[in-house]
């Protein structure tokens, strides 16, 4: 069976399990806190970093970006990386942006610091670091919002790896209650239809011990 290797607020795990998903390709999870530096998993991933995806044949891929675009080559049925060159290009500015700027900006700050921090046993979350995200979190919602109030979807007319990549950083900040949705109407409503979708309900039961969600968390109507 094919094998991803993640850890649940791992945006760039998240991206690949909905990639998977939308693909409907079967998979089963393989939990791994990376940081541990399990000496089996360096064989899989020198970098140390999930995600990291086993094919059935034993073919071992890393870098969510490297793995989506393998996904989309190998299995073309249901593509995620755009139709024609422009929209595969705005489709990749726009996974470039969410995972590297976004991440850099908000999530890496906020699930780095009120959860990482606590599993990896680094001391209490610092309050200028959270602050930090929770002021970053509004200009990339308004943006978010600036896309959607354009296009169906974040990079044109179609779903695509952008909606997906998007949603996995905005899924691991809400799980920590940490985004003002009532402020931002036009980017709720696109987060409420991506909610909805089949390939989103696995990701909506992560747990992570010692830290249950908030309620609206799972709620399609929150
Ligand atoms: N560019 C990589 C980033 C992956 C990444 O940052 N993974 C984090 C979890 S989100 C990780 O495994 N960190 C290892 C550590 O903290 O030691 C990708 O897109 O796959």
């Amino acid at each position: 069976m094919r094998r991803l290797y993640h850890f649940a607020l791992s945006p760039h795990c998240r991206k690949v399990r909905l990639a998977l998903k939308e693909k409907a390709l079967d998979f089963e999870l393989a939990p791994i806190e990376p940081w541990a530096a399990d000496p089996d998993f360096l064989v899989l991933n020198p970098a140390g970093e999930v995600p990291v995806l086993v094919e059935d044949d034993g073919t071992v891929l890393a870098e969510s970006q490297a793995i989506c675009e393998y996904l989309d080559e190998a299995y073309p049925d249901r593509p995620l990386i755009g139709f024609d060159p422009v929209h595969r290009a705005e489709t990749r500015r726009l996974v470039a942006w969410f995972d590297l700027r976004f991440h850099a900006d908000v999530t890496n700050y906020l699930v780095g610091e009120k959860v990482i921090k606590r599993l990896k046993g680094e001391g209490y979350p610092e309050s200028a670091v959270i602050r930090a995200g929770q002021h970053n979190i509004r200009y990339h919602l308004d943006y978010v919002s600036f896309l959607s109030e354009r296009r169906n979807w974040l990079a044109g007319e179609e779903f695509s790896l952008a909606d997906i990549a998007a949603s996995a950083q905005i899924a691991c900040v809400d799980y920590l209650g940490a985004i003002p949705w009532d402020d931002f109407p036009l980017a709720r409503d696109w987060y409420a239809r991506i909610k909805s979708r089949p390939t989103f309900r696995s990701l909506l039961a992560d747990q992570v011990r010692g830290l249950p969600p908030p309620k609206h968390y799972a709620d399609l109507d929150f």
